[in-house]
């Protein structure tokens, strides 16, 4: 098996409705298609874009910032990136192309090996994410991965990290959601994992624990898991898989006995040790499943979950809502319908759309991109940047604007379990189907901006517009809070039934800063344009919102960010909400206490630097080296409060303006994004727009607001 990398030069990204695949052309074609400067960046080939003029002020350089970025979107109108970290996708993926026969083209192989290979950390191990320290989980998985593509088990780097894992105890520590992987792939016997029983889906609606009312993210992937568990499923043994039962264990597999580790999970693996009460639970459940349930039972679970499969591959064009439940359901359907039934084929054209190439090789994105959130993101940031109506960057906004016409998502679906979401937008495609407040609301302030502020020509008419105000309407929590697909549908009580041992708060949705402030200035602006639109519902749900927000503060002034690293982050929606309400330094405590929380986290550079591990502590660590992202958030929610001395400000944005590039570009840093406040993921493109709508906003909106305080 060749370990070199392929030949960067023949990458093409096609991007239809902004669905992406890469593929790999033979030599003369590559030779007839030229590469877009996007594609040469995505692969850090020399872009050839030009030097731009030396910037002489803030304004200047966001514009060279844009002018940059323009470069980097693609046909359909959308921003393209990398959105790699998470270790377990990848291999899920991986696995489940081996178990369901499906071809794994060899310049895949090739480069997600390079992957692996850019991605290992020192001890041969690899992380729950990039930056994370080895696990059993990664380091399991991505061996077995490497094992599937076809690296020897005598490679350098298969060695390596079979050494690694076998310091770390071995295979049998793996937490759950790897425990059932390799009984999937006969690695390890269904008898050693806990239960995890379909006939919960038989229960009626109205139970507090039913499973329909977890976070959609964890329900979705114990759904596919349910089956596989019920029906121990497994791959039959082949040469390979019989080799990798001696590899990954510190015993001989024939004398493991599976059923007493079930509970045993490797202490640097364990973020979130099962409940008493679940544990308690699965001996009764096991109980239950050996010797009590009735056959029919059994049955009528299967066909029930079978059926709930089915509707989340049609719901979502068979993209499924993310990689990790995509890659269970495409086991499922192999077993349920066999490796070449029509389902399985649509299963398999769904997998290139999730596999990102970049310059450190191939790998799985964490949803099938960032499109609509990055596009939405963009608008506002030339808009607020005082830029849009500049006619270098108008037919680049047009074209973002006609890729929120075509991802806005039109109709409702006939589920039950799924949030309304006429109206509303994804985080990625219209294809993937599922509505996020944050990324609707976001969605509706970049098409306000465009249609009524810069009378664009109107693509997304007034009804739609409105569409997307219902759905948001219908999303407020009990709270005053958003969460981030669905209303939160049970108690937190339920984090007790938790069996991921390595994420917290998946079990239900929680309100968020982040997406509660998306919302309240999106109504906020739509109320400006529409004042007769269900204007009285608009004002109470914005002041029950408020009232989140206002509770939500730390006794340190600042707000924890749930979906980016992480107080700057937060702190930076916290700010957006209160100006809505006229809260500001001048007129809020809170915001004061806010503004000095920020100040005191200033480096002696000018600015701001938050380490990723600020999420994981819950407590503001310091990176080492300023961060442009952190200081772009910084500076921007400084702005929103109205903060009166101007000159913390403008450090952090000179200190961003060092650091852009000739081109206009800059340069990739620390990580941004979190989920489950354990695994970090990468945003490529924030340290393009959060940068230019800081340095742009300071001139065109912060500057005139403060001459107006003066007079
Ligand atoms: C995302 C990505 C986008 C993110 C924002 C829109 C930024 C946020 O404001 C709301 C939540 C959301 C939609 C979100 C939720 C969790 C996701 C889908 C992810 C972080 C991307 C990957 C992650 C998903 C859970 C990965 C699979 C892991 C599991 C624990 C199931």
């Amino acid at each position: 098996m060749s370990t070199s990398a392929t030949d960067p030069k023949r990458w093409r990204l096609d991007v239809d409705s902004g669905v992406h695949r890469w593929r790999y052309l033979d030599e003369p074609a590559s030779t007839r298609l030229p590469q877009s400067a996007a594609e040469k960046y995505f692969l850090a080939l020399p872009t050839g874009l030009p030097q731009l003029p030396i910037p002489r002020n803030f304004q200047e350089s966001a514009r060279n910032g844009f002018r940059f970025y323009q470069n980097l979107q693609l046909d359909d109108g959308h921003w393209g990136c990398a959105y790699g970290g998470p270790s377990f996708l990848l291999a899920g993926m991986v696995i489940a192309m081996y178990i369901t026969e499906t071809e794994i083209p060899p310049e895949w192989k090739t480069e997600i090996i390079h992957y692996l290979m850019s991605t290992v950390n020192k001890d041969g191990g690899w992380g729950l994410h990039s930056a994370g320290d080895s696990t059993v989980f990664a380091t399991t998985l991505y061996y077995i991965t490497l094992r599937i593509l076809g690296l020897e088990s005598t490679h350098p780097l298969s060695t390596k990290a079979r050494a690694r894992l076998h310091a770390l105890g071995g295979a049998i520590g793996i937490p759950q959601w790897g425990k059932i992987w390799l009984a999937l792939l006969n690695l390890y016997s269904w008898s050693g994992v806990n239960p995890i029983p379909p006939e919960f889906w038989l229960l009626p609606d109205w139970i507090p624990f039913h499973p329909w009312r977890w976070w959609v993210q964890c329900r979705v992937v114990y759904l596919p898991v349910s089956y596989l568990y019920a029906n121990k499923v497994t791959k039959p043994l082949d040469p390979l898989l019989t080799s990798l039962r001696q590899e990954i264990y510190t015993q001989p597999y024939e004398e493991i006995i599976f059923e007493q580790f079930r509970n045993t999970v490797a202490p640097v693996d364990l973020k979130k040790p099962i409940s008493a009460l679940l544990r308690v639970a699965n001996v009764f459940l096991r109980c239950w499943e050996q010797y009590f349930r009735p056959n029919w039972i059994a049955q009528w679970a299967n066909q029930r979950v079978c059926a709930l499969i089915q509707r989340e591959d049609e719901n979502t064009s068979y993209n499924c809502l993310a990689p990790v439940n995509k890659a269970f359901h495409m086991v499922t359907v192999w077993h349920s319908d066999g490796p070449n039934s029509s389902r399985m084929s649509c299963h398999r054209e769904k997998i290139a759309p999730y596999m990102w190439m970049g310059e450190t090789g191939m790998t799985c994105s964490g949803t099938n991109g960032v499109q609509a959130w990055d596009t939405a993101f963009s608008i506002q940031a030339i808009f607020e940047a005082g830029l849009a109506m500049e006619p270098e960057f108008r037919s680049s906004l047009e074209n973002a604007l006609s890729y929120l016409d075509i991802s806005q998502l039109r109709e409702d679906l006939a589920d039950p379990y799924r949030q309304p979401r006429k109206g509303g937008w994804p985080f990625s495609t219209r294809d993937n189907g599922y509505v996020v407040s944050d990324c609707a609301a976001e969605g509706l302030k970049a098409v306000l901006m465009l249609q009524e502020q810069c009378h664009f020509v109107k693509r997304i008419s007034d009804e739609r517009l409105h569409d997307c105000v219902d759905t948001l309407l219908l999303m407020q929590n009990p709270g005053g809070g958003f969460s981030s697909y669905e209303r939160t549908r049970a108690s937190s009580l339920l984090e007790y039934l938790n069996a991921s041992e390595v994420f917290d708060r998946i079990m239900v949705e929680y309100s968020y800063p982040e997406c509660t402030t998306a919302v309240v200035t999106a109504l906020s602006l739509f109320r400006r344009h529409f004042p007769t639109y269900r204007s009285t519902e608009i004002d109470r749900v914005i002041h029950r919102a408020i009232k989140y927000i206002i509770n939500a503060q730390r006794p340190d002034g600042s707000w924890y960010g749930s979906w980016g690293v992480c107080f700057t982050y937060a702190s930076l929606f916290a700010m957006q909400s209160l100006e809505v309400v006229g809260q500001t330094w001048q007129t809020s405590n809170a915001v004061r206490k806010c503004c000095k929380f920020l100040i005191s986290k200033q480096k002696n550079d000018g600015g701001w630097g938050e380490h990723y591990t600020s999420c994981e502590v819950e407590e503001y660590v310091q990176h080492e080296r300023s961060q442009v992202v952190n200081t772009a958030w910084a500076c921007l929610a400084l702005m929103h409060a109205h903060y009166p001395y101007k000159e913390a400000i403008e450090k952090g944005l000179k200190l961003i303006m060092s650091r852009q590039q000739a081109n206009g570009e800059w340069l990739q840093e620390g990580v941004e994004g979190v989920f489950n406040n354990t695994c970090m993921i990468g945003y490529p493109n924030y340290k393009f727009y959060f940068t230019a709508w800081a340095l742009g906003r300071y001139s065109n909106e912060y500057l005139p607001m403060l001459k107006e305080l003066d007079a």
